[in-house]
């Protein structure tokens, strides 16, 4: 595959309703899309980087950034045999997962379709409705919470996620508990506690959790083992996991039980295969993380959780709970028993909407072997 052009676009779009984390609030979206042009053929990826750097380092800048001047650089022009190949093309630059592995989907993206392929089925990918849950954001207070709950279950959603923080907890999960006895619900901190809430984070133990996610700094393996020791639920690890060798560390450590896969933070399909293989070797359980995505990354996702080790409910849910109108047809849905059904069609399985994806854009840069980058 000759990599003929990338053209990176960011697009600015609406959340039908503002979502709270322990880091922040955002209503407002600034997303980069990357499009991949290679044998005449175009891939859609989508870097998952926030507005702020709350979450990971990367933001939507940041990302424009290091595309423009480092990484987009290095592919364009080149030829590869599979989209496999890029991290070792990519591998001189450090960190950055989220703005690489937008271009890399989109390679994956484009090989799929070069060989008529669905994406999943060129991943490896074997199960063919995936099950979901929804992750929500913290509420004024916990009859609202426990509304909204209502609500998804109704839906069909498999799984709950509850965003905590330190005040908007024990009470806001207890409600929910007390409605719900018998629903898989987990809890997600965002980093927003430390060791010395150890007795307090215990106390969640009562509720029957499926699992508690990244309670600790977002950069500490080591204390979640601490933490991991001295309560009963799961922990699972998002922000701490950038790459296998992290996975690998994390179940030696014994810092969590389950671990979340984000496409954007661990650089792309290729890194996210090769964790899901590993964590399957140690009968660690993962499931797919969503970082408020448009279409183009809710596809990636979906491909993504095929993959056999996914065995638990991922935050993939439906375009209509984030979008008045993605930019993705047909739009994400989900069915009454809470699972999407994977496409079929060659590629992510889904159409851009092009004209829509035009009226989003604020800023576009294209990069070929044709003519210099304008
Ligand atoms: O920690 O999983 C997270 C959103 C933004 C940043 C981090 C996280 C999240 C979510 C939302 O939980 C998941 C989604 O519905 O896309
Ligand atoms: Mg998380």
């Amino acid at each position: 595959m000759k990599i003929e052009s990338i053209t990176l676009r960011e697009i600015r779009m609406r959340l039908t309703s503002p979502f709270e984390t322990s880091f922040g609030t955002v209503q407002n979206r600034r997303i980069v899309l990357v499009e991949v042009v290679t044998d005449g053929m175009s891939g859609w990826g989508e870097v998952t980087a926030g507005e702020t750097p709350g979450y990971n380092a990367e933001t939507t800048d940041t990302a424009w950034h290091v595309l423009s001047d480092f990484v987009v650089p290095s592919l364009v022009g080149k030829s590869i045999s599979t989209a496999s190949e890029v991290p070792a093309l990519l591998s001189h630059i450090r960190g950055h997962e989220m703005a690489k592995s937008g271009v890399e989907n989109a390679l994956w993206d484009a090989e799929a379709q070069l060989r008529g392929l669905p994406l999943y089925k060129l991943l490896g990918g074997t199960i063919e409705e995936i099950a979901c849950g929804v992750s929500l954001g913290i509420r004024e207070n916990p009859e609202a919470l426990v509304n909204r709950v209502e609500e998804e279950l109704r839906s069909g959603y498999q799984r709950i996620k509850l965003k905590i923080k330190p005040g908007k907890d024990y009470e806001f999960v207890a409600a929910v508990r007390k409605e719900f006895p018998q629903i898989q619900l987990s809890v997600d901190a965002n980093s927003a506690y430390t060791l010395d809430d150890a007795i307090h984070l215990k106390s969640l133990d009562e509720f029957d959790l499926l699992m508690m996610e990244q309670p600790l700094s977002w950069d500490d393996i080591h204390a979640h083992s601490k933490l991991q020791s001295q309560i009963k639920t799961a922990i699972c690890l998002d922000e701490c996991i950038y790459n296998t060798r992290h996975a690998l560390t994390a179940i030696e450590l014994k810092s969590c039980r389950i671990i979340n896969i984000k496409l954007g933070r661990v650089s792309g399909h290729t890194e996210a295969r090769l964790m899901q293989n590993a964590c399957r070797e140690h009968s660690v359980p993962v499931w797919c993380g969503g970082m408020l995505e448009s279409g183009i990354g809710r596809a990636h996702n979906i491909a993504m959780s095929t993959l056999p080790g996914f065995s638990l409910p991922g935050d993939v849910s439906a375009s209509q709970r984030y979008w008045s109108e993605d930019i993705i047809e047909p739009a994400v849905e989900v069915t009454a028993k809470g699972a999407i059904r994977v496409p079929s069609a060659p590629g992510i399985g889904y159409a851009v909407k092009r004209e829509f994806v035009e009226k989003l854009t604020v800023r576009r840069k294209v990069f070929s072997t044709a003519r210099a980058a304008s």
